[in-house]
């Protein structure tokens, strides 16, 4: 079978299951094509499933919508105070010179970066929609490098399969696949609306990934550990949202 008709025939053959014998058959269909979330062992587990994994076949490819600059949002939300911790004070009335995103786990070479080091790689920009779980949203212009050229920098294994990342908030970290750490419109962000990215909206460095919920476009990114398994971090359903009975997988 070739590849498209390959996935044509799995995407009918869950949307199929899932409507005839049940959830828990898709599941198992979608286990053989490793298209299983981590937080597929709770409560809406089977439905975590078929989430994902149909997302995953039927917008392998797909962009966010992107916005003309008109439709930027006049007063964007900031969802929560700037951050008050101490050492994160600390880096901010040094202007974040000394703020590094480190990246470790499955990669040739670990290294950390400075602000100033990202924006030395390609720089791009993209006019998307912010969207919270809880019914808000806004549209913004967000600039920064995209999370494919980092990982090309660090050389990350073959075997690789989830970026772990952790926001400089105590406690707060998220994890996306593959897929999305090599989408196109995943960018490390440091600028908001043409200027550096305000601290109440996550500066100096937030991950941003239209495709999903606001929530896993963490705030204050210091640290990313790529890895094959998720088990190993926190409660191992991938990420603190997840912890809290949110989707692993949020996507729009
Ligand atoms: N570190 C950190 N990142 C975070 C959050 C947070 O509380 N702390 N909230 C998340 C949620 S639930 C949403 S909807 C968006 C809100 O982004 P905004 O503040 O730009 O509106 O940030 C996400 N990233
Ligand atoms: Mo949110």
């Amino acid at each position: 079978m070739n590849r498209l008709s390959r996935r044509r025939w799995i995407t009918t053959g869950l949307a199929a299951i899932a409507g005839g014998t049940g959830l828990a058959a898709a599941a198992g269909l979608a286990r053989r094509y490793g298209l299983v979330p981590p937080d597929h062992g709770g409560l809406y587990g089977p439905g975590e499933t078929l989430t994902y994994s149909a997302q995953r076949l039927l917008t392998r490819h797909s962009l966010a919508r992107e916005f003309p600059r008109d439709l930027i949002s006049k007063a964007p939300f900031a969802n929560g105070p700037p951050l008050k911790d101490p050492a994160f004070q600390r880096l901010q009335a040094a202007a974040f010179v000394d703020w590094r995103l480190a990246v470790d786990g499955m990669v040739a070479r670990p290294a950390s970066f400075s602000i100033a080091d990202l924006k030395r790689f390609p720089s791009n920009s993209q006019v998307t929609h912010l969207a919270c779980e809880e019914g808000w949203s806004y549209i913004a212009e967000w600039t920064g490098a995209r999370l494919v050229h980092l990982l090309n920098e660090v050389g990350v294994h073959p075997e690789a399969r989830y970026i772990v990342y952790y926001s400089m908030e105590p406690g707060a970290w998220e994890s996306i696949d593959m897929a999305d750490a090599l989408h196109p419109q995943t960018f490390l962000t440091y600028a908001m609306n043409g200027s550096d990215l305000p601290v109440g909206f996550g500066g100096p460095l937030r991950l941003r990934l239209p495709r999903q919920l606001g929530y896993k476009s963490l705030k204050y990114l210091n640290r990313m550990t790529v890895t094959d398994d998720l088990k190993s971090f926190g409660k191992g359903v991938g990420s603190v949202s997840a912890e809290f009975g949110y989707s692993w997988y949020a996507g729009i």
